[in-house]
C-alpha cells in the first residue's frame, strides 16, 4: 500500500485504453502485424530470483523491478519510506545483488540467423552470463543493450544470470582510480539517476535491477532498427515531411516502403527499394496538405497524425510501427535585443511565454510508477494550464508514456541530458559511455514532437563557477584545469554534437542556469535559477526584481498532507519536529528557512496541521508573486518553470503537488496564474499596479474592475473601464499609490480586488491583501457544509456567516483531490467543491476538515 500511489480524476479512463493500444504497436513493433512479422520478441520477464552475493537464500524477484521493492515485497525489510527506516536501509546500496532466471528455448528458434539479448534497461553495475558464459558487462543505467547470444543458447533450460555491482562501492573505487577529486557527490562517477544517491527533496536509496523490459529478439533476413520523422516545411498549404528508415539486412531482398496516415487510411508515400547486406539507410518524403497545427495547451488543438510506417519484404514479412507526430514549427530564439540576448520558444511562428514547472522522477524506486500515475500528472500539469515541462537532469530520461502524453495534451518539454549539480570525468572510457547513452535516447525520443530543446546538464556550470568548489575541496590549478577540461568535452564538445547529428532541428543549451543568481548577466540573457529567495534568505519581493529572460527554477518549501505525513508517522509523532518528520525533510535548513518566512508574515505554527496549512499559505503567496512578475514582464521574460511539480516520497519540499495527488494550495494558484489570462496585482515600493496579461491569439475584449473591499464585504470603487487586451501581451492597466490607497482604511481589514470580465462573460479575479497573513484582523467565521454524494466523491455545499479567508478542506486520513480549495469565502455566497473520493459517505464525514485562515492565527 505504502508505494503505491493515488491519481486524479480525469479523462484518463479513455485516454489509457487509447495510449495501450498505441504503445502495443509502438514497443512489440515486430510482433503484431500478421503472421510473418519481421522479428520476433520473447519476452524474458519471468521465473526470476534474487539473493545477496554470496549468499543462497533466493526469493522470488519482480522484473522490471528493483532490489529495494524485491525486498519489501518478500517481506525481508520493512517500509523504506516509513519512519526513518531509510537510515537502516543503506547496507542495500552497498551490496552487491544476484538476479537470475531459467527459460525455455525451442528449436524454432535457434534456425533463427540472429537472436539477441536485449535489456532495455539495467541499474547499473551488471555482469551478465547466459549459460555461464559472461555476455555482457553493462556500466549505464541509461543505455539499452543488445548482445547477439544466439551461439550461447541452447535448446531446453537456459539459465540468465546478472550480478549487479553496488554503486556506491564502485564510486569508491572509481574515484580513487581516476587519481583527482571530482565535485558533486557520488553520482558523478556513474551513469546512474542522481537523486537515487540522496536529494535535497528526496531519500538515498541506491537501487539496482533490471529496471526495464527483458527480451529476446530473433530475426532472419532484416531488422528495422529505427525510423525517424522530421518536418521540413510547413505553410498552411502543405507540410513537407521526411521519414528515414534505417535497416539491418542480412541478405538482399527487395521491399515496399510505404507510410500511412492511419487517421484517415490515406496513403502518404510509397516506395520500392532494394534492401543490401548491411545497414541500409532509406528517406522518404511525404506531404500533408492542409496541415493541422500541433500547439500547446490552451492555444489550440493538439492535433497528432497517427503516422504508420510499413516495410513490406518480397518474401512477405511485414514490419509496422505507428508514430503520433505533431506537425508545428518550434524555435528556441536566443537572439540579441534590447534586454540582452533573449530565450524563448517560437511556435508555429508565435513567441510562446512557458508555463510550467521541473519534473523529477516519481517515485525513488522508478519502476513502481504506473501509467495511471504517468496519466494522473500529466493531468494536474494539463489542469493547472501548463505548456512546459523540464525533465530535470537529477532523474531518468522518461518512459515513452510520459512524452506520448505531454504530447497529446500540448506539454513542451524541456530536456535535460541526465547530469546534475556535479562535475563529471573527462575520459575516454567516459565519454564513450555518455556518446553511446546520448544517441541512445536522441535517436529514441527525438520523434516525440513536443521536446523543445536538450540541455546538457543541471547546475553543473553554475556550481563550478559559484559554489566555491575548488576552494572548499582544495582543487590544484592542475586538477582545475583538467575538470573543466572533461566538462568542456562532454557538454560543449560531445553532447552537442551528438543533437547536432542525430537531432539537428533541435536546439540545444550546454547548462541551465547560464549563469549563477548572483550575477547580474543572470537577468540579461539565458536561463536562471533564482535561489536568492530560500536559498539565500531574501524576501519574496526579491522575485520582483531578479526577473530574468527565462525563469527554469525557483520555488519555496510546504510540507504535504496530513494524509500523506500519516504515510510515514502514526498520529502520536503529530508534534513539530518529530524524529520521522525530521527525516522527511531533506533540505539541510529546511524548517528553520520555512519558519523564517512565516515569522515574516507574523504566523508561529505549533502543530502540525498548522504548519501544513501556512508553510502552504506562505508557499502560495510567494510563488505566486514569482509568477505574477515573470508573466507581467513578458516579451522580456518569456518563462517560468517553478521547482518542482511533484515529489518521489512523501516529503517536505518544493512540490505543489505531493507523493499522493495532493494539491498544496500552491497547487490551485499556479492554476489560477497560469490561466490565459492573468489579473496581476502587486504592491510594491508604495505603488500599487495591475497588469492584464493575455496569452490569447486574439485580442479580448473586456471591462476591468478595481475596488477595495473590507471584510464586511463593503466595496470602494478604484477603477471601473472597458479595457481591449491586445494579443500575446501585457497590459499595464493601473496604479495607485499606496499610501493614498491605505489613507483611510486599516489595512488589516481590507483586500484590493480586481477582476476582468470579458464581454462573453468569462471572469478573471485576483484579490490581494494589505497585510502580512498574519496581521490581518479577520472576523470570526462559522463555516457551515453539507455533504452530498455523487458518482465519483462528494460535493460539499460551504456557506459563511463573516468572511473566512482561505478555506481550506482536507480529510484526515486520505489522499483527496478538491476541485477548488482555500478560497475565500464571502457570507451570503454558497460555494460547491467536488471532492473525488471513494470513502463511504460517513467515513467521508467523519474525516473531512474545514478551517480556514483565521484559526490558524495567534489573535484568533
Ligand atoms: C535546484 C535543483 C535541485 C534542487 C533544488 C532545490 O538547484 O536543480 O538540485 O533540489 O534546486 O534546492
Amino acid at each position: 500500500m505504502i508505494l503505491s500511489k493515488k491519481s486524479l480524476p480525469g479523462k484518463r479512463e479513455r485516454s489509457m485504453i487509447w495510449l495501450s493500444r498505441f504503445l502495443l504497436i509502438f514497443i512489440l513493433p515486430a510482433c503484431n502485424i500478421n503472421d510473418a512479422p519481421l522479428g520476433e520478441r520473447f519476452e524474458l520477464m519471468h521465473n526470476w530470483e534474487f539473493s545477496q552475493s554470496g549468499q543462497e537464500e533466493w526469493n522470488p524477484a519482480i522484473v522490471p523491478g528493483t532490489v529495494h521493492t524485491d525486498l519489501l515485497k518478500n517481506n525481508q525489510i520493512p517500509d523504506p519510506f516509513y519512519g526513518c527506516n531509510e537510515k537502516n536501509l543503506q547496507w542495500i546500496g552497498q551490496t552487491d545483488w544476484v538476479y537470475r532466471t531459467t527459460f525455455q528455448v525451442d528449436a524454432s528458434l535457434l534456425e533463427k540467423s540472429k537472436v539477441n539479448l536485449v535489456f532495455e534497461g539495467l541499474d547499473t553495475y551488471a555482469v551478465v552470463s547466459l549459460n555461464d558464459n559472461k555476455i555482457l558487462e553493462a556500466n549505464n543505467m541509461f543505455r539499452k543493450w543488445e548482445i547477439n547470444c544466439k551461439e550461447f543458447l541452447k535448446e531446453g533450460g537456459n539459465v540468465l544470470e546478472i550480478i549487479f555491482e553496488s554503486a556506491e562501492n564502485r564510486f569508491l573505487q572509481d574515484s580513487i582510480a581516476l587519481g583527482y577529486p571530482l565535485p558533486g557527490g557520488r553520482w558523478n562517477q556513474s551513469r546512474k539517476a542522481a537523486y537515487h544517491f540522496g536529494w535535497d527533496w528526496g531519500p538515498k536509496f541506491v537501487t539496482a535491477g533490471i529496471w526495464k523490459p527483458v527480451y529476446l529478439e530473433a530475426w532472419d533476413s532484416h531488422k528495422v532498427e529505427d525510423i525517424h520523422v522530421v518536418t521540413k516545411s510547413v505553410t498552411n498549404q502543405k507540410a513537407d515531411l521526411q521519414s528515414t528508415f534505417t535497416v539491418e539486412s542480412a541478405r538482399a531482398e527487395n521491399a515496399s516502403l510505404r507510410v500511412i496516415n492511419a487517421g484517415n487510411g490515406q496513403q502518404l508515400a510509397a516506395e520500392e527499394i532494394k534492401l543490401e547486406p548491411g545497414v541500409n539507410e532509406y528517406a522518404l518524403d511525404f506531404s500533408i496538405i492542409n496541415p493541422i497545427l500541433w500547439w500547446t495547451n490552451g492555444l489550440g488543438e493538439q492535433h497528432l497524425y497517427e503516422l504508420e510506417f510499413v516495410i513490406e519484404t518480397a518474401s512477405g514479412k511485414t514490419f509496422e510501427q505507428s508514430i503520433p507526430y505533431g506537425i508545428r514549427t518550434l524555435e528556441v530564439v536566443t537572439e540579441d535585443d534590447e534586454f540582452g540576448n533573449s530565450l524563448y520558444v517560437k511556435l508555429n511562428n508565435v513567441p510562446v511565454f512557458m508555463k510550467g514547472a521541473n519534473y523529477i522522477p516519481q517515485h525513488s524506486f522508478v519502476t513502481e510508477v504506473q501509467d495511471e500515475d504517468y496519466q494522473a500528472i500529466i493531468d494536474m500539469a494539463v489542469a493547472s494550464n501548463m505548456n512546459m515541462l523540464r525533465v530535470w537532469g537529477g532523474g531518468i530520461y522518461e518512459k515513452d508514456i510520459f512524452y506520448e502524453l505531454c504530447n497529446r495534451h500540448g506539454l513542451l518539454v524541456w530536456h535535460d541530458f541526465m547530469f546534475a549539480c556535479a562535475m563529471y570525468p573527462g575520459h575516454n572510457a567516459f565519454v564513450e559511455n555518455v556518446r553511446q547513452e546520448a544517441i541512445y535516447q536522441v535517436k529514441r525520443l527525438r520523434n516525440h514532437s513536443n521536446i523543445a530543446l536538450w540541455c546538457g546538464n543541471n547546475e553543473a556550470d553554475e556550481g563550478w563557477h559559484n559554489w566555491q568548489w575548488q576552494r572548499t575541496l582544495d582543487i590544484s590549478p592542475k586538477d582545475s584545469a583538467t575538470i573543466w577540461e572533461g566538462y568542456k568535452r562532454v557538454f560543449h564538445d560531445l553532447l552537442p554534437g551528438v543533437v547536432n547529428k542525430y537531432d539537428p532541428q533541435r536546439t540545444y543549451l550546454s547548462t541551465s542556469p547560464m549563469h549563477g543568481w548572483g550575477r547580474e548577466e543572470s537577468l540579461k540573457e539565458g536561463s536562471a535559477h533564482y535561489w536568492g529567495v530560500w536559498w539565500g534568505l531574501q524576501p519574496f519581493e526579491m522575485y520582483l526584481e531578479k526577473v530574468p529572460r527565462f525563469m527554469s527554477e525557483y520555488g519555496f518549501q510546504a510540507m504535504p498532507a496530513l494524509a500523506t505525513i500519516r504515510q510515514f508517522q502514526e498520529p502520536e509523532d503529530d508534534f513539530l519536529f518529530s524524529d520521522p518528520l525530521k527525516c522527511h525533510q531533506k533540505h539541510p535548513t529546511g524548517y528553520h528557512t520555512i519558519s523564517t518566512y512565516l515569522e515574516r508574515e507574523n504566523l508561529y505554527p505549533e502543530s502540525v496541521q498548522e504548519f501544513i496549512y501556512l508553510s502552504q499559505m506562505v508557499q502560495a503567496k510567494g510563488i505566486g508573486l514569482a509568477i505574477e512578475a515573470h508573466r507581467r514582464v513578458m516579451p522580456r521574460c518569456m518563462g517560468t518553470l517553478y521547482w518542482q511539480l511533484n515529489d518521489c516520497w512523501p516529503v517536505t519540499s518544493w512540490s505543489a503537488t505531493d507523493v499522493n495527488g495532493n494539491w498544496k494550495a500552491l497547487q490551485y494558484k499556479v492554476r489560477d496564474l497560469y490561466d490565459d489570462i492573468i489579473v496581476s496585482v502587486i504592491e510594491h515600493q508604495d505603488s500599487l499596479k495591475v497588469f492584464l496579461v493575455s496569452d490569447r491569439l486574439e485580442p479580448t475584449s473586456g471591462n476591468l474592475y478595481i475596488s477595495l473591499v473590507n471584510f464586511e464585504g463593503q466595496a470602494q470603487v478604484q477603477f471601473s473601464e472597458p479595457i481591449v487586451l491586445e494579443t500575446n501581451k501585457s497590459t499595464h492597466a493601473f496604479t495607485v499609490s499606496s499610501s493614498e490607497l491605505r489613507e483611510n482604511i486599516n489595512p488589516a481589514e481590507w483586500l484590493v480586488r480586481a477582476r476582468f470580465e470579458t464581454l462573453s462573460g468569462e471572469i478573471y479575479q485576483n484579490e490581494k491583501f494589505l497585510e502580512t497573513l498574519g496581521n490581518l484582523n479577520l472576523p470570526l467565521a462559522l463555516i457551515d457544509y453539507e455533504i452530498q454524494s455523487t458518482e465519483d466523491g462528494y460535493l460539499i455545499k460551504l456557506t459563511s456567516n463573516a468572511f473566512a479567508a482561505h478555506v481550506q478542506l482536507y480529510l484526515s486520513d486520505s489522499h483527496a483531490w478538491f476541485d477548488d480549495n482555500f478560497f475565500h469565502l464571502w457570507p451570503g455566497e454558497e460555494k460547491v467543491v467536488f471532492c473525488n473520493s471513494t470513502l463511504s459517505l460517513m467515513e467521508f464525514e467523519s474525516q473531512l476538515n474545514v478551517c480556514s485562515l483565521r484559526d490558524y492565527l495567534m489573535n484568533n
